[in-house]
């Protein structure tokens, strides 16, 4: 089937609101394929709320989209999960643990549990949840939660398409401060302190409280909230943390900023992504030039891509005597 006939077979589906138009979209995503769709949709998009959910692996976070997906439902709300694990494409376990603990909810038709891969996107996995969230948007589901499995470099990319970002940590394991220290301590609007039925969870909180001392916030300053996922204790406590930033965000106006910021981000990774591709190839044609230093063999790639030294001068605004303008920088 031509490519065309088919985004416009699924663009209809899609806007049927058929499930599987929406499963067939995030397999697309994953495949760095559903640009002509996310750009038939797009306008569609901007409604959802966005919560992304990160933190070690085993601190609950399956758990506690479990309980939030129920609060969710219980609220009359539509709801979409995304799982990434970035950390392991070839260890299905964590994902496999997401779909016990997300068990309960699989029968409910206003419920969309979906596990993401990256097959092909160019912007790497970060780039298709970034997808995928849009698509859940655009699909009209009303909140979407991304979990990320734990808290390396791309969690923090992926929690970044989040409006609201929750940082769960566990009582009792040393890890949380080597956490905090990983630059996960900025991402977090929310800090849930999870198995607050462990001894340690009165200790974690103190120290999460005198790590966030050291630093200065302006604006929103995160809560901190204790929850016990498996029974539900702290659930809607942790909920009204998320309605309480989800106000803030609207009121001060940030909420702009942090579209913004997830547009940058996603824009950048489609830009890099294709130049990456093209600069592995242009840079393994001229290491096949015998004799070639690397200094000449950078130049020659750049002024393929129009970055040249030279380039870069013919870059300069017109009506500009380049001396000035090189003096600025
Ligand atoms: N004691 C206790 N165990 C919990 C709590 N929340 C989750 N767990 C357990 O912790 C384990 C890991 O949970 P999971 O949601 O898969 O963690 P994830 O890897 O962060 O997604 C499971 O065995 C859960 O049953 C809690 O509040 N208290
Ligand atoms: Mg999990």
């Amino acid at each position: 089937m031509p490519v065309q006939q088919s985004t416009d077979a699924l663009l209809r589906e899609f806007e049927e609101h058929h499930p599987r138009a929406l499963a067939r979209a995030i397999s697309l995503a994953e495949a760095g394929s559903a640009g002509p769709l996310i750009r038939q949709v797009y306008e569609r998009t901007g409604r959802a709320m966005t919560i992304g959910l990160t933190g070690p692996p085993g601190v609950g976070k399956s758990t506690l989209s479990s309980a939030l997906v129920r609060k969710a439902r219980s609220l009359g709300k539509t709801v979409g999960v995304i799982s990434v694990d970035p950390s392991s494409p070839f260890s299905h376990g964590a994902l496999l643990g997401d779909r016990i603990r997300l068990a309960e909810h699989f029968l409910d038709p206003d419920v969309f549990i979906r596990s993401m891969a990256s097959h092909g996107h160019l912007g790497g996995l970060s780039g298709a949840s970034a997808d995928a969230v849009l698509l859940m948007d655009a699909f009209g589901l009303d909140i979407v939660f991304i979990e990320t499995v734990g808290v390396g470099q791309s969690e923090i990319e992926i929690a970044r398409l989040a409006q609201t970002t929750l940082v769960a940590l566990q009582p009792g394991s040393g890890d949380s401060i080597q956490v905090l220290k990983a630059g996960i301590m900025e991402i977090a609007d929310i800090f849930v302190v999870n198995k607050a039925d462990h001894p340690m969870a009165g200790q974690l909180r103190r120290e999460i409280r005198s790590m966030m001392e050291m630093l200065d916030f302006s604006g929103w300053v995160p809560e901190l909230v204790a929850t016990q996922a498996l029974d539900g204790t702290g659930i809607n406590e942790l909920w009204g943390a998320i309605e309480a930033h989800v106000a803030y965000l609207n009121e001060s106006g940030e909420i702009e900023e942090r579209r913004r910021e997830a547009f940058v981000q996603q824009v950048h990774q489609l830009v890099l992504g294709r130049l990456e591709r093209r600069l592995a190839r242009s840079i393994s044609q001229v290491a096949l030039c015998a004799g070639i230093d690397p200094y000449a063999a950078a130049e020659g790639v750049l002024r393929q891509f129009g970055a040249g030294e030279e380039s870069d001068d013919a870059a300069l605004p017109v009506g500009r005597p380049r001396a000035a303008v090189k003096g600025l920088a």
